[in-house]
């Protein structure tokens, strides 16, 4: 595929889209839905409502176009061996990471609060990456699945802004990668946060990465499959 620059900031972006996938971070029932981790933190998590839309245009357009989409899930394992007590003893008891809630066992893998939404099911094909941790790659295979394929830039959506999307992106810009982020697929508990979390990700000429949106992404994803 050819080369676009997609406006950006701080400055348009050189894309690649042969090298280039779609990470979603984090979509899931825990953090959107009402009774999961998100709202037993204290959240309003319709305010994550907002980056469904624009994660599920992303998400086709990148499906139509070939481009190799990734899902992480935060979430633990069922005996929370995987668990630091530093994250697990925060907050009344029946609120934490194991305790049992409306979506099942907070926070932990195979309750249903874990799946991601319906809207963004993943499809076949497409990994599923389970993180224990806020950053994508921290304790997981993302760098290798990467780096087997090829992949430089990372084209990120997903929840929440200034806490998983962010440490994802700080460790992705610390690897080499370069990271576009979509601000209007992503979302926090507060908009405040989401906003300054975008302009600290473009700041100092880009010093995390770029930001830009779905709708430029989209733009140019379907002139490059034109040119091609
Ligand atoms: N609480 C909050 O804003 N986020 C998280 O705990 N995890 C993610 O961002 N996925």
């Amino acid at each position: 595929m050819s080369r676009s620059p997609i406006p950006a900031e701080p400055f348009p972006f050189e894309i690649d889209f042969a090298r280039t996938a779609l990470v979603i971070i984090d979509m899931q029932r825990d953090f959107l839905e009402p009774g999961g981790f998100g709202a037993a933190l204290g959240n309003d998590v319709s305010r994550l409502r907002s980056a469904v839309g624009p994660c599920r245009a992303m998400l086709e357009g990148a499906r139509a176009a070939g481009l190799l989409v990734i899902h992480t899930r935060e979430g633990h394992r069922p005996d929370l061996t995987d668990a630091p007590p530093a994250k697990v003893l925060r907050g009344p008891p029946d609120k934490r990471i194991g305790a049992c809630g409306p979506m099942g066992r907070i926070l932990v893998r195979g309750e249903p609060g874990h799946e991601i939404i319906a809207e963004l099911a993943p499809i076949h094909g497409e990994p599923v990456l389970d993180k224990p941790g806020k950053g994508a790659f921290y304790q997981t295979d993302l760098d290798l699945m990467l780096r087997n394929r090829g992949i430089d830039t990372l084209l990120v959506a997903g929840v929440t802004t200034e806490v998983c999307v962010h440490t994802t992106v700080r460790e992705a810009n610390d690897r080499g990668y370069r990271c576009l982020v979509l601000s209007d697929a992503c979302a926090s508990y507060f908009p405040e946060f989401h906003a300054v979390g975008l302009r600290m990700i473009a700041a100092q000429g880009g010093i995390f990465g770029w930001v830009s949106t779905t709708g430029e992404v989209l733009a140019a994803l379907s002139a490059a499959e034109r040119a091609a």
